[in-house]
């Protein structure tokens, strides 16, 4: 469903091998040859010698051929996954999540964001339709600190109004970003401005409140994260990675990106990392880690009474969860979301799948 490849009857001419159908002594034989096909894009070469099969049982007079065993049928899907596996990380054009640097205008920082209609590859030779803020989905990182004066300018180059709402900061009311409750619409072709002293730290997000089904799910969103004015001790970490999940048109996605084009963790043996996840889909996503737990901290940029530990962490629409990883046990880790259709399918791995990866030191 969320793989752009050719319907299965286009690239496997279902319809002209019908006519030979009558010719097969097993009709059943035939189906399962098809199914395999259909669902072996990738699997050419074992597709390509079923084909010949099919078509010398096809044929009058010809010596019925062996349909092929368990063991052929498992080798030509093992074929399909290994190759998507054996392809990550995947180069696709674009990259999300780009640290945003503000310009300084009298004591405030102005991050300014353009948003406009591009196309958008999730994976390599996906391309979809997108709605993005500076050409990237997700859009660029606003990274500010506890206090600091921010101006956020939108200019609205989309063919239809718009207006950004940022998400667990505690905001005054009229920077909250709601069409016809704080603001008008911004239209087509209108610059709006938000300024406001930065609020509660954490890790937040901003996106679009309006027709918000369709342009968030199309891209208009991104992290705005807070860093405190005094970290606590457990923030003091290594590397700070952030995942945005989505789950809209453009399917099941990391930061704009679907495996086997996703970014893997990179980390040493010994080190620790922050995981900051924020869920602007429409499902629940549990994060599962392989081989390591993951400490959680904070639930939408709020410190948790006391860390807790868990290796699958629920991430509901809306909610952001920041943990902490030891990287003490070297490997690659598979990291993916825990509904399964959101990760693997007959074809192999796709959509909510990355990994950690900790090098020896
Ligand atoms: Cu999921």
């Amino acid at each position: 469903m969320f793989d752009n490849k050719k319907p299965a009857a286009e690239e496997f001419p279902l319809d002209k091998l019908a006519s030979r159908r009558r010719f097969l002594r097993d009709s059943a034989v035939a189906a399962a040859v098809a199914g395999t096909l259909a669902a072996c894009k990738k699997a050419e070469g074992a597709a390509s010698v079923a084909v010949a099969a099919t078509l010398e049982h096809g044929m009058p007079n010809a010596a019925p051929t062996a349909p092929p065993s368990p063991r052929e049928k498992a080798d030509a899907m093992d074929k399909m996954h290994e190759a998507v596996m054996k392809a990550f990380p995947a180069k696709s054009e674009g990259k999300g999540n780009q640290l945003l640097v503000p310009r300084i205008d009298d004591g405030v920082k102005v991050f300014e964001l353009t948003a406009s209609e591009i196309q958008w590859e999730t994976a390599p030779g996906q391309r979809v339709a997108a709605m993005a803020y500076n050409g990237q989905v997700p859009g660029p990182q606003i990274r500010v600190r506890e206090g600091d004066r921010v101006r956020i300018v939108l200019r609205n180059q989309l063919s239809e109004s718009t207006a950004i709402h940022f998400h667990g900061l505690e905001t005054p009311n009229d920077v909250d970003g709601v069409p016809f409750v704080t603001q008008p619409p911004v239209k087509p072709g209108e610059t709006h401005a938000y300024e406001f002293t930065v609020p509660n730290a954490g890790s937040h997000m901003y996106h679009s409140h309006h027709n918000s089904t369709k342009q968030v799910g199309l891209g208009l969103l991104g992290a705005f994260i807070v860093e405190p004015k005094k970290p606590r001790r457990i923030e003091r970490v290594d590397r700070d990675y952030l995942f945005i999940l989505n789950d809209g048109v453009h399917g099941y996605t990391f930061n704009g990106k679907s495996f086997p084009a996703t970014e893997p963790l990179i980390a040493k043996v010994g080190e620790k990392i922050r995981i900051r996840y924020m869920n602007e889909g429409m499902m629940i996503h549990p994060m599962h880690l392989h081989g390591m737990h993951m400490t959680v901290i904070d639930k939408d940029g709020w410190p948790q009474p006391a860390p807790w530990k868990c290796d699958t962490l629920n991430v509901a629409p809306g909610e952001r969860w920041d943990v902490i990883v030891e990287c003490d046990r070297p490997g690659t880790w598979a990291f993916h979301c825990h509904i399964l259709p959101h990760a693997e399918s007959d074809h192999g791995m796709f959509g909510m799948v990355t990994a950690l990866v900790v090098q020896k030191a």
